[in-house]
């Protein structure tokens, strides 16, 4: 069995690079990645030596790269987790979000169609169905929720999912798509909330929670996503829709509180920001479809994965310092130099 796994050095595309090459010990991994600015080559460095392992460097939006390494590799599944994922930077600037999360994932589908494939996997977000009233706890979205996007990057995931069931519909591509809910763990980019809090704090520096800090997020974690990736390319139905969470709603406020006590620091770092635009308010995945289907269920709970991650970044120290001593401080500086 030989796999691309797109967007392999970034954040859940890695730890699925992980957990397949540990489980499958026959199956050829190939990671095909641009390294964007959130992907990052010594995350991979424990398995670039691994005979099984190969990186490719090349952009999904790139035809004849694509094209290249199917006639090269002859896959048989792709997992297409290459995008732009954070949404304050599709707000700032939605072009390269269309361009690879729409584009590229119609290039990912045209290089299945001719040269055809098992399994094309569209990994895609929670963040397609919209939000939902935080009065409402009774609400949840299943795989019939309406579409109903907030931002330039839910828009563009939830365009690629449309393309995705197009081509499924007028193709018969072997299709399926995961929408996954907010993810933590290791080698999880230092722009988003967990870790940004984590490096903040051990830094001593303010930890700017947006608004009031009351939206909320159901957090899963990375491992249990990989694991129910795994079972949906090898036992998903074609042409379905599978949503994976875990039930573990959580206020912003509250993890900022649980990462500020873990290690030691004070409330006073906490510092509220102006909102984000558009900020949706609470996302809840209701995950009975690949319960029942499929038998998954996460592993993890909220009170380990959360100790394991704060651990992980204690011990890998060099591996984000490296990244916000560089571009990222210009990035920083710009969306919360001013933040008022
Ligand atoms: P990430 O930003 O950490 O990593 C993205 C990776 O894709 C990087 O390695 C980057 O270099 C690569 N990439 C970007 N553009 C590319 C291109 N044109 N060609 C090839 N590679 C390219 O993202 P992540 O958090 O690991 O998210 C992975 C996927 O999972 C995304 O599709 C995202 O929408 C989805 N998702 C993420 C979460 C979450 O909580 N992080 C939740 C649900 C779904
Ligand atoms: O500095 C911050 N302060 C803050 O209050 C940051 C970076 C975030 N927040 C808030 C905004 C959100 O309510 O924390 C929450 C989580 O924010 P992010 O980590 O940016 O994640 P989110 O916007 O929820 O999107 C994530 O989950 C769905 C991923 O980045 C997406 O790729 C995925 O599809």
């Amino acid at each position: 069995m030989t796999i691309i796994v797109t967007g392999g050095a970034g954040f859940i595309g890695s730890n699925f690079v992980f957990h397949m090459l540990k489980k499958y010990p026959d199956y050829r991994i190939i990671c095909l990645d641009c390294l964007t600015y959130a992907g990052n080559l010594s995350t991979l460095k424990s398995v670039m030596d691994n005979p099984n392992f190969r990186f490719v460097k090349a952009s999904i939006t790139d035809r004849e790269a694509v094209n290249k390494l199917f006639e090269e590799e002859h896959p048989d599944m792709v997992v297409n987790f290459a995008a732009e994922s954070h949404v304050d930077r599709s707000i700032e600037n939605p072009s390269v979000f269309l361009e690879t999360n729409i584009l590229g994932t119609q290039v990912m589908m045209d290089a299945c169609r001719k040269y055809g494939i098992k399994r094309y996997h569209q990994v895609s977000t929670d963040e397609v169905y919209g939000d939902l009233p935080l009065d409402r706890p009774d609400l949840f979205f299943t795989e019939e929720t309406p579409i109903h996007t907030s931002s330039p990057y839910s828009a563009s995931k939830a365009s690629a999912d449309l393309l995705v069931m197009a081509y499924h519909r007028t193709f018969g591509l072997p299709v399926t798509i995961s929408r996954c809910s907010n993810n933590y763990g290791p080698y999880h980019f230092p722009e988003k909330l967990i870790p940004l809090m984590i490096a903040n704090a051990l830094n001593d520096k303010p930890l700017p929670v947006y608004g009031k800090g009351e939206n909320v997020r159901d957090w899963l974690y990375v491992e249990d996503h990989c694991k129910a990736i795994d079972l949906i390319i090898h036992k998903g139905r074609e042409g379905e829709v599978y949503n994976i969470g875990g039930h573990n709603e959580m206020k912003n406020i509250d993890i900022v509180k649980i990462i500020v006590k873990e290690l030691g620091k004070s409330e006073d770092l906490i510092t509220y920001v102006a909102d984000r635009k558009g900020h949706d308010m609470r996302y809840a995945i209701d995950p009975t479809k690949i319960h029942n289907e499929l038998g998954w269920l996460p592993e993890t709970k909220f009170a380990d994965g959360i100790k394991k991650t704060i651990q992980w970044y204690l011990d890998n120290k060099e591996w984000w310092e490296e990244i916000i001593s560089g571009e990222y401080q210009n990035y920083y500086e710009k969306m919360y130099g001013n933040r008022g």
